[in-house]
């Protein structure tokens, strides 16, 4: 493939700019004809492959398109105001002319439309125009419209966190005058998470360019329906902080001289800023859209005659800055240029379907929490086996942060104290459950801090984090409101390096307290849902159930470099059941080893979490009945070996989870023990599970609803008679 001075990295300028300096519109802000010819070369390099794509997918050589037409003077504008290899972009899929001026090239952006395995944005895994290239600082996107806001607004956060922090401050990865850039549709902006970053980044005033591409329509709807008085630039004028330009975003120009001015006033620390640019959209949203279904001809005409590939060439023979026979030759060259990398485009390797699963994880033994390096022997450092898992937690959490100072920790009052003049007064919050108590007295604000009420804000924040060399270990309150950070979880932390094709990761441990039993919890702080996680690829799930354990796990969290998920059961927080000696400051346990509860010869109980305890129980009521208990302890991936042995040796088998009883974590197991082992099954499998319900106030009724002792002695002697 084409190989520019950009991808190994050698040729990027890293110097900061603001832009040519002069803020003088009849100077053209300081923009020479070179660099205005180049602007226009750009913009029809964009557009041209734009078309060569429509060609492509016409005929059927590739499967998607999606137009970045009618966005480029903006974008361009953008493009030579900011450094590659300097600041960070999170781009929106019509961000072509932005990377083609960051020096992407024609064939690298062909590259992901034919999906080769060589295409630097994804390697095959993603639609055209999903951009990601490391050399250049492009952070992989994905097709989620709002998602990039946080991930920008967290990336923003780094060279404050790092220049702060004593032992980061000297990492090159930072510059004190960076800018984030992050870009968005008019009707995108609706998501919550647009608002949630704005509100941040004006906050904090973070180092972040929004720039809002107004083309006033979001597939066929219009931006009436999505913003209060039709205009985002006046609908955000309220917050503190951030600088506010809306301008002719088909006018390279003026966009230039705007973008410049809002560059320069994040670049000298005052935050961010937002650049509300008025595009068009001359061609159909993608190529299954058909415009004229909802845009009338005559709306077209006008958005045709503001067309910066008709305008603009006009505007340099008019100004004298080229004649018509040398944007003709340069329009040659460009169609040339676009031909040639088509040809080339086409001719690159496809990926092996043996590499489908290739990056779902990662591979390093290092980076990969199931291999021996993160299996290590305890030395411990107490004897009275007195310590919570809540100790334990809060000690493994402490320690690591000081073994690695990226390790920076936020949610929810998990700060002991915000208004850190208090600090010494007070005794702290640390967490709603204690887990992080004292960290932020230790470690410093910028280490362990508040993150506003809003879940979606603390994981996509985390992710930006994760992906420029922090190590978040967030929190979610309670697992019962974890919702708004869903589509962060789901669609983006979990398949950041597979989407990427191993160029990015996003290693964030994400700590959330769940589980019922707590005898008043009620619908809203009892939940279990293991399943939502399990199922998303790419996620590690763990939920230990005993202190030493918790400890053991959550270093492999912390030190992997997958993203977990790591699920701490309420109430097994502060029990006397599961109270241990303090494992020492190198203990790990590898990811998918179950750990034996107590052996046995006549049946087999696989669970985990605070079901451990009741099967426990439950068994210790027959004399006659050898059980054998089985600890998952870690979700995905499960220790399907130890599951095997164990049901191949006892032939009976009861799977007890939390999840409601239909569709839970154990039905899984279940189906897959009859699937594989059902010649050594002696009688049918059993299930212990919640009631398919929500969890009630009353504890009578809660009692009813969940899994108890009680359930599992029945099944356990019924399955014994069998
Ligand atoms: C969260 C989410 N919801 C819906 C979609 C489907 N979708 C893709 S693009 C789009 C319209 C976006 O409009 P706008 O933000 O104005 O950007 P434009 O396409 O106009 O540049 C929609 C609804 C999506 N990709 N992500
Ligand atoms: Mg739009």
């Amino acid at each position: 493939m084409e190989q520019t001075k950009q991808q190994d990295g050698s040729g990027i300028d890293k110097r900061p700019t603001n832009g040519t300096g002069t803020t003088n519109p009849g100077d053209y802000y300081g923009l020479d004809t070179d660099e205005l010819m180049d602007i226009y070369r750009l913009m029809y390099l964009s557009r041209k492959l734009d078309d060569a794509e429509i060609n492509l997918k016409r005929q059927q050589k590739i499967y998607f398109q999606i137009s970045g037409a009618g966005h480029e003077a903006a974008l361009v504008a953008a493009g030579k105001v900011l450094q590659p290899g300097y600041d960070w972009f999170y781009p929106y899929y019509r961000d072509r002319a932005l990377v083609l001026t960051l020096g992407m090239t024609p064939t690298e952006v062909l590259a992901e439309a034919v999906g080769s395995s060589e295409d630097p944005n994804s390697g095959g895994r993603q639609m055209p125009c999903h951009w990601g290239h490391k050399d250049l600082n492009i952070m992989t996107q994905s097709s989620c419209t709002g998602t990039q806001m946080l991930q920008a607004a967290g990336a923003a956060e780094v060279p404050d966190i790092m220049s702060k922090v004593e032992e980061l401050k000297d990492r090159d990865d930072y510059e004190d005058d960076e800018v984030v850039f992050v870009s968005i549709g008019d009707g995108a902006t609706s998501e919550g998470e647009f608002w949630e970053a704005v509100n941040t980044a004006a906050n904090f005033k973070l180092p972040v360019l929004f720039m809002v591409e107004d083309n006033g329509y979001a597939i066929s709807v219009p931006v009436e329906v999505q913003t209060a008085g039709g205009s985002i630039s006046k609908a955000t004028s309220g917050f503190e902080n951030l600088h506010i330009t809306e301008f002719d975003g088909c006018d390279p120009v003026e966009s230039y001289g705007q973008i410049s001015e809002a560059v320069e006033y994040i670049r000298s620390g005052k935050g961010p800023a937002l650049a509300h640019a008025h595009v068009i959209r001359p061609y159909n949203h993608s190529m299954s859209d058909n415009e004229k279904d909802y845009k009338p001809e005559q709306e077209r005409e006008e958005e045709a005659a503001r067309d910066p590939l008709n305008t603009f060439p006009d505007f340099l023979v008019d100004e004298g800055l080229a004649t018509r026979d040398e944007l003709q030759e340069l329009r040659d060259d460009v169609d040339t240029r676009v031909q040639d990398a088509v040809d080339e485009a086409l001719e690159l390797p496809t990926p092996e379907p043996e590499t489908a699963l290739d990056f779902v994880y990662a591979e390093d033994d290092e980076a990969n929490p199931t291999t021996a390096h993160f299996d290590t022997e305890p030395e411990y450092s107490s004897d009275d086996g007195q310590s919570t898992m809540v100790d334990l937690l809060n000690d493994c959490l402490r320690t690591e942060m000081e073994r690695d100072p990226s390790v920076v920790i936020f949610g929810e009052d998990v700060a002991d104290v915000t208004r850190e003049e208090y600090i010494e007064d007070v005794k702290g919050k640390g967490g709603v459950f204690k887990v992080t108590h004292g960290l932020q007295k230790q470690f410093g604000g910028r280490r362990v801090f508040n993150s506003p009420l809003a879940e979606a804000n603390i994981v996509g924040r985390a992710i930006g984090m994760a992906q420029r060399g922090l190590r978040p270990v967030v929190e979610i309150q309670f697992y019962d409101y974890i919702w708004p950070a869903f589509m962060q979880l789901r669609n983006e932390l979990s398949n950041v390096r597979w989407r990427s094709n191993n160029a990015f990761s996003a290693p964030v441990v994400v700590r959330v307290p769940i589980g019922g039993y707590l005898g008043g919890g009620a619908p809203y702080h009892s939940q279990s849902g293991t399943t939502l996680f399990t199922q998303t690829p790419g996620l590690r799930v763990v939920m230990p159930s005993t202190a030493e354990d918790a400890a053991g796990m959550l270093r492999t969290a912390i030190r992997c470099d997958d993203p977990v998920m790591f699920l701490e059961h309420k109430h097994l927080y502060r029990q006397q059941h599961n109270k241990g000696n303090n494992p020492g400051d190198n203990y790990m346990i590898p990811f998918g080893k179950a750990r034996t509860v107590q052996e046995g010869d006549d049946l087999t109980i696989i669970t985990y979490g605070a079901l451990v305890e009741r099967a426990r129980r439950a068994a210790k009521r027959f004399d006659n009945i050898s059980v054998e208990i089985i600890d998952l302890r870690s979700l995905n991936p499960y220790d399907w070996d130890a599951i095997s042995h164990s049901v191949k040796k006892n032939n009976k088998v009861i799977v007890g989870y939390e999840d409601n009883s239909s569709w839970g974590f154990g039905t899984e197991i279940a189906t897959r023990i009859s699937d594989e082992l059902f010649e050594y099954l002696d009688g049918p499998i059993q299930r212990v599970a919640s009631m398919d319900s929500f969890v009630a106030y009353h504890p009578d009724l809660e009692e009813e609803i969940l899994p108890g002792i009680d359930d599992f002695a029945e099944k356990i002697e019924w399955l014994a008679k069998y």
